[in-house]
């Protein structure tokens, strides 16, 4: 690395390394990466996968691929010796804001694992140019502003690929970009994402308003745009068709190209559809296959059917996405035939309207066309497959149980260790070698440690070392000051009420009221939340608006601040999610139970050694089967009990606020003097009529376990010992959770490449 960095800063800019800025050595470093990765061999096989999916999640892309490529220590080494940082020289790249959350980094999670295990796999998807709006706080509310992030110096190629996409009133004519996808130790694949050379970030007007009708220049310029009036959905469509009816003909052409003949399509390729967002890419294939294929109905609908399957991330009823037809024969009537065909389908064999693909309302039923028209359904976590299997989709269970799989999500080892804490990685190699990187299971070999005081005491030193790091950065980000030696409570993820920030919320009230009663804690508190909430989501901005009234009500209260803080931080990503995980001691993973679908961040938290608060939900329920009842801290109702609740009606937020002083006293705080002359009336009012006369993801009924629970925890981590030891089963069960294992899943059960 050494002289072709020497070289190349030379080439480029005509200095030597030590005399180069961070920005030319970041130049010359992903010149020299992107000319590896393009010279590097794409895995093989005669059936390949293409992961379709609205979100990629990518994060920053240097230090992954250079770890990748086996390049890290080496490049980290030159510019130590040249005076420079990695680290800073990090700072330079841009995240591409390509997805929200778990959805959009499982996805680039598994990207690393597809490429890492050496199967023949691509991504496709949009190249938003502003993906996620950036996050500002103002006058303690959200402010949402554009996001580019794409610059001469992306990871991006242009290719000459290029289709005619066509639309009801006019055909766009595409650019396929892609980013190369280096496996560890393994070949590289692909992510391509299509884009349209019309596009116009000029069109943007204040915040991230513009114009919704004009395609031609909006297309892919925003990830998710607002979607609460018909424009809003409409440009949802024209996204969604444009990504799917690029990656039908992609896949088409590759195959053709491969040789293969299209009435053996399954046998070359597997489709993943990656929630509803790319289901019409079974339509797509139907009408490319009938049309300019010759194919007849009943033969394309049966080979497309033999190629697509689906994996589904949520069971919120409002995340199931359903298009009215009048919505799809605006953008794309040629796929309505096809869809109405697939309805006729599935009304001739079964008479059950809840399995119909267009409803009474003459709505289509995206979920389910995926179910009858793929071979593979997938859950993302035990439970969530049990909770899909026996009664969110049960209809469909009933039907095809053949179908029905559970594959639990992983997250790549390699950016959540070895990047974000390779401290802690070196570590546990000078322990048990590097094997785990390859065979997490081998993770378990640390147990042999869990009385060792030695490795315990660096255990902590690690964590520590991990925290004084998190307070330099958010100080330099974002100016706020808070203690080391404070017990770091985290909650980072999308801002959802069923995630139940306002119930944490709740639990700061109340640790607030004790301390200005005199009921000090044994140490200071710092809670971190970082969230971002839909730009159109009214109760999760006024959640967000009540937490930042909290940070700031108890940072100018001097009998309060000495021994709690909260920090809410700016613009929550993949990149500050790298450094606050790593520090993190308890991990706040309180969704109500039923409603996670798994989660990915509480693995990652583990695997960094922090010891998770959570309910009985997504994954957390196999991380307490590995951990076992002592590393991990349970509270809530159950799943069964929530179901039961929702199905009988039978939760009254209010009976629980006039029964019980504790919860009432709590509640009243958010609409108290204190905070209404920090925060603004009509959002805190709002919030509080939102938990006392609804509260739908029932945060009151978990709320004092809630806070019983956390305060044992605190009492808990003062015997250090202990919690080191906790920490380090944590640390060794996590092997499980490594999306090499998922993807090796995915292909043993579902793909068979
Ligand atoms: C639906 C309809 C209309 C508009 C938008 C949407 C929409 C957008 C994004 C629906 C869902 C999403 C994203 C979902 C998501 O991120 N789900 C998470 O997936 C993770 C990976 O499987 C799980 O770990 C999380 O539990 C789940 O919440």
């Amino acid at each position: 690395m050494e002289k072709e960095l020497t070289i190349k800063v030379k080439e480029l800019f005509g200095k030597e390394i030590a005399q180069a800025s961070n920005e030319e050595i970041y130049a010359a470093l992903l010149s020299i990466v992107k000319e590896k990765m393009q010279e590097a061999k794409h895995n093989e096989g005669k059936r390949k996968l293409y992961y379709i999916s609205a979100e990629f999640l990518i994060g920053k892309l240097l230090s992954n691929n250079l770890i990748n490529l086996g390049l890290f220590e080496e490049t980290r080494e030159v510019l130590k010796k040249n005076g420079k940082d990695l680290t800073e020289i990090e700072e330079v790249e841009l995240e591409p804001s390509l997805g929200n959350g778990g959805l959009g980094r499982l996805a680039a999670c598994f990207l690393d694992s597809i490429a890492s295990l050496g199967l023949n796999g691509d991504g496709v998807g949009l190249n938003y140019h502003d993906g996620l709006f950036l996050q500002k706080f103002q006058d303690n509310k959200q402010q949402e502003e554009k996001n580019p992030w794409i610059t001469d110096k992306s990871w991006l190629t242009r290719t000459n690929v290029s289709f005619e996409v066509p639309f009801k009133d006019f055909t766009l004519k595409s650019t396929m970009y892609d980013i190369d996808v280096p496996g560890y130790h393994s070949g590289c694949n692909k992510l391509h994402l299509f884009d349209l050379d019309s596009v116009d970030e000029s069109i943007i007007e204040e915040g991230i308003r513009f114009n919704k009708k004009d395609i031609h220049k909006n297309l892919t310029l925003f990830l998710y745009p607002d979607d609460s009036d018909e424009d809003g959905q409409l440009l949802r469509i024209y996204q969604q068709y444009f990504m799917v009816s690029n990656a039908a003909q992609l896949i088409l052409k590759e195959a053709e190209e491969r040789g293969a003949n299209l009435y053996e399509l399954h046998k070359h390729v597997c489709i993943q559809i990656n929630d509803t967002h790319p289901t019409m890419v079974i339509p797509e294939l139907i009408r490319i296959l009938t049309e300019e294929k010759n194919f007849n109905m009943d033969t394309a609908v049966d080979v497309v059917s033999k190629t697509c399957a689906y994996t589904n991330h949520t069971i919120l009823a409002e995340a199931l996405e359903k298009w009215p037809v009048s919505y799809l024969e605006k953008v794309v009537p040629h796929l309505v035939p096809i869809i109405r065909d697939l309805d006729r389908r599935v009304r001739r064999d079964f008479h059950d309207e809840k399995v119909y693909i267009i409803d009474e309302m003459n709505r289509v039923h995206m979920a389910h066309i995926d179910i009858h028209f793929g071979y593979a359904v997938n859950g993302v976590a035990a439970l969530h497959t049990q909770i899909l299997e026996q009664s969110e989709l049960k209809p469909f269970y009933d039907i095809y149980p053949e179908k029905f799989q559970n594959k639990t999500n992983g997250i790549t080892f390699r950016r959540w260790l070895v990047h974000c804490n390779h401290k802690l990685a070196d570590y546990i190699t000078e322990l048990i070698g590097p094997g785990y990187l390859e065979n997490a299971q081998e993770l378990e070999k640390l147990l042999a440690y869990k009385d060792d005081e030695t490795v315990l005491g660096k255990l902590k030193e690690i964590k520590k070392e991990a925290k004084a790091e998190l307070k330099r950065y958010l100080n330099m980000t974002q100016g706020a000051e808070i203690d080391e030696n404070s017990v770091f409570d985290i909650q980072i993820k999308r801002l959802h009420e069923y995630k139940r920030q306002q119930m944490n919320a709740l639990y700061a009230i109340y640790k607030y009221k004790e301390i200005k009663k005199g009921n000090l804690p044994k140490r200071p508190i710092t809670m971190i939340f970082g969230a971002k909430a839909a730009p159109a989501y009214t109760i999760a901005k006024d959640i967000i608006h009540l937490i930042l009234c909290l940070q700031q009500l108890i940072e100018n209260d001097p009998e309060v601040s000495p021994y709690f803080k909260i920090v809410m931080v700016e613009n929550y990503n993949v990149t500050k999610a790298e450094k606050l995980i790593p520090a993190c001691d308890i991990s706040e993973q309180i969704s109500l139970a039923s409603k996670e679908a798994s989660g990915t961040g509480n693995m990652k938290f583990m695997l960094n050694g922090a010891v998770t608060l959570g309910t009985e939900d997504g994954a957390n329920v196999e991380i307490h089967e590995l951990v076992g009842d002592d590393n991990i801290y349970i509270f809530g109702e159950k799943s069964e009990k929530v179901i039961e609740l929702y199905e009988t009606g039978a939760y009254c937020a209010a009976d629980i606020y006039d029964n019980d002083p504790q919860v009432e006293e709590l509640v009243d705080f958010i609409i108290s003097k204190d905070l209404i002359r920090i925060g603004d009336p009509v959002n805190l009012a709002r919030l509080y009529k939102e938990i006392v006369g609804k509260d739908w993801f029932m945060a009151l009924l978990d709320v004092k376990d809630y806070i019983k629970t956390k305060e044992q925890m605190l009492e808990d981590y003062e015997d250090e010992q202990a919690w080191a030891k906790k920490m380090l089963v944590n640390i060794a069960k996590a092997g499980f959770f490594s999306s090499d294992r998922t993807i090796a899943e995915y292909n043993r059960d579902i793909w068979h490449l």
